[in-house]
């Protein structure tokens, strides 16, 4: 495992860091304490979604014996304090703001007034419904809460030293070794909902307690053993009469349950929870060197990258089970691409590289962070998107019941909370997804302003990193360390005629796996130059839903079309030629880079006032320049359409 101590300095990012620190987790804390005013938005058109408050904390509070009353919210309530905690010591680490350890203190202590005597610890099973504690577990989440408390109390831990949490989740943690295991009278099954898996691998770096590493790797074993273990559990416990609701249809392949983890082929199923599951497969073989679920996360890696996966990095082609479908099946308008999903797809590209170079994984990391996943964020640090569409009609949001998920604005909060405290944490966290190692070369995989220090084969190098790709691509990295090593610098998709300087002339270079490969024996100052040129792309001619269209790309953003640059009716617009890149300076939007391109709309001439259908005319275009942004900046500004995939003459 890759240690480091790193200080993120990049404008960009550190633009994004100040919002989560200064905006959202103050927002967040209040929300969950239901203290702000705001408006909390129905992910999509179901009476059966909790959307008045957030009463996360009251939950606690109820369950602590604190205060009375029931549950309120979904099932998994908990996690969003958890991983509004996980946040909170990320930013922690860096500011030691007293304020902040207030605020996480106070959480802490409510913690562990409300687990109880035996370790367990889920709010609405304890305060409603205690006898059905594991006996639910297609629903219950109780081990993806489990899984962000320990999550949260790893990123607690690394940033103030103190053990606290990390004691309620050891505590937990053998509440659920007493109840789970392979043992007969044990309960053989996993969570519905993947989590505790990644996370008790987390659990074991830190602790190196290999009864962590070992419980993560049977939970993903044990899925999909039994496919009909769900249902089982469901109809004992109306047998028992411990539960009163009716049963309902278990479908296991929303759950990854439908066979065994090692047998599965292909990404299926809930997109967030596929996502957690592969990459802790990838985590655990990494530590466990269990090549059959290796081999089996990278089939699963292979059918996402090259048959479903959006341009954005964004994942789940349906909003009917937040899941995959088919293979090429990427409508742009109906898309689910769940915030969560894309940072899950980061986890998973993070640990496949522990396990194999290959910079397609960081290829795909970039492509997630800087597109699905940033674009889950509002400007203000305050309103969030859920569902990340590449193609919005905002009247077909509002009148289209199938498309209710898709907002063209994004809401202050959602009754299912989970990718706004996600975001925050991901962001807070950066310098995670910087590098990789393999023996005694570093991996450079995202760049990025920043310095600090990396221990590498019992080695501490000396690295800082002043990138640009705003108008010409160059990156500049010094490194100092005491013994050879190789550094890999990661040769981006995006960026061309790569040249090397060290220490101001130019050298040659292996390129291995897509990374370019310099050996390092003493302190060097390296400047990469490449061209940021704009990526016209065309989607594979299966992928229906773009015959015929281009998307355009630059340095690691993708590109879209607003209405309020480019007038309604986006579908009319063709892209023809002359793209340039432009630098603007916008009070919303802040500097970034638009493309400014030649175009053409469809004219709607006379004829089509009073009929639906003619016969056919060749159809007329009016010249038409065309104006895009990075797609992550989309609905900062005003009500409109939005559009990726853009026609091509
Ligand atoms: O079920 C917990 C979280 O809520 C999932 O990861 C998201 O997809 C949302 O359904
Ligand atoms: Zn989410």
């Amino acid at each position: 495992m890759l240690d480091s101590n790193i200080t993120i300095k990049d404008e960009f990012w550190k633009r994004y860091i100040d919002l989560i620190k200064t905006e959202m987790i103050p927002f967040q804390w209040n929300v969950l304490h239901d203290q702000e005013d705001i408006k909390i938005d129905k992910e999509r058109d179901d009476a059966n979604i909790p959307s008045e408050k957030s009463h996360a904390i009251e939950n606690f509070r109820i369950a602590a014996g604190r205060s009375e009353g029931h549950h309120y919210g979904w099932l998994f309530q908990d996690s969003d304090v958890y991983k509004w905690l996980e946040s909170a010591a990320n930013v922690y680490k860096i500011t030691k703001d007293d304020q902040l350890k207030q605020m996480m203190d106070e959480v802490i202590e409510l913690i562990k007034d409300t687990q109880e005597d035996d370790g367990y610890l889920s709010t609405f099973y304890q305060i409603d419904a205690p006898q059905l504690k594991f006996r639910k577990l297609f629903e219950s989440h109780e081990l993806y809460c489990a899984g962000h408390l320990i999550e949260a109390a790893v990123a607690h831990y690394q940033a103030t030293d103190d053990d606290r949490l990390i004691e309620v989740v050891k505590k937990y943690v053998e509440c659920i070794q007493t109840h789970f295991g392979p043992e007969e009278d044990k309960i053989n099954g996993a969570d519905g909902h993947q989590e505790i898996e990644l996370a008790l691998v987390k659990l074991y770096e830190v602790t190196k307690d290999e009864s962590y590493l070992k419980l993560s790797e049977w939970f993903l074993e044990v899925r999909g053993q039994d496919p009909d273990f769900y249902r089982k559990q469901m109809e004992e416990n109306i047998e028992l009469g411990l539960d009163d609701r009716a049963p309902i249809m278990i479908n296991n392949v929303y759950h990854q349950s439908h066979k065994p983890v090692t047998e599965q082929t292909e990404a299926v199923g809930h997109a967030v929870r596929l996502v957690y599951m592969a990459a802790a497969m990838a985590d655990v073989a990494y530590h466990t060197k269990n090549e059959k679920l290796f081999k089996a996360a990278k089939r699963i890696w292979k059918n996402i990258v090259k048959k479903r996966m959006y341009i954005t990095g964004g994942v789940g082609s349906t909003v009917h089970g937040e899941a995959f479908t088919f293979d090429f099946d990427l409508p742009n308008d109906t898309m689910y691409c769940e915030t969560c999903a894309a940072i899950g797809l980061m986890f998973f590209a993070k640990a496949m590289m522990k396990n194999e170079v290959d910079a397609e994984y960081a290829h795909v990391m970039e492509r997630a962070l800087y597109n699905s996943v940033i674009s889950g964020m509002a400007l203000d640090g305050k309103h969030f998107f859920y569902v990340n569409p590449l193609e919005v009609n905002p009247e077909a949001s509002q009148k289209d019941p199938g498309k209710s998920h898709v907002k063209s604005t994004r809401p202050s909060w959602f009754g299912c909370a989970c990718c706004p405290p996600n975001i925050a944490r991901t962001l807070t966290s950066l310098e995670k997804y910087l590098y990789s190692e393999k023996e005694d070369t570093l991996y450079v995989n995202i760049f990025m302003d920043h310095s600090g220090k990396i221990s590498l084969n019992n080695q501490e190098i000396e690295i800082e990193q002043k990138v640009s790709f705003e108008d010409e691509g160059s990156l500049e990295l010094s490194v100092d360390a005491p013994k050879a090593f190789t550094l890999g610098i990661r040769i981006p998709t995006w960026a061309s005629n790569l040249s090397i300087k060290q220490d101001g002339s130019e050298i040659d270079f292996e390129v291995a796996d897509g990374y370019a490969m310099i050996p390092v024996n003493e302190k060097i100052v390296l400047t990469l130059s490449f061209d940021v040129s704009v990526l016209m792309h065309q989607a594979h001619p299966k992928v229906r839903d773009d015959l015929g269209k281009v998307a355009l790309q630059r340095g690691p953003f993708v590109y879209c079309m607003e209405e309020t640059d480019n007038e309604s009716d986006l579908h009319l617009m063709r892209l023809k030629n002359h793209i340039r890149a432009e630098k603007v300076s916008d009070s919303v939007l802040g500097s970034h880079v638009a493309l400014k391109a030649q175009g053409e709309k469809r004219v709607i001439d006379e004829e089509w006032e009073n009929v639906l259908y003619r016969t056919y005319k060749e159809p007329v275009y009016e010249e038409k320049d065309l104006t895009f942004i990075p797609y992550h900046l989309w609905a900062n500004r005003s009500v409109g359409e939005m559009m990726v995939w853009v026609s091509k003459k």
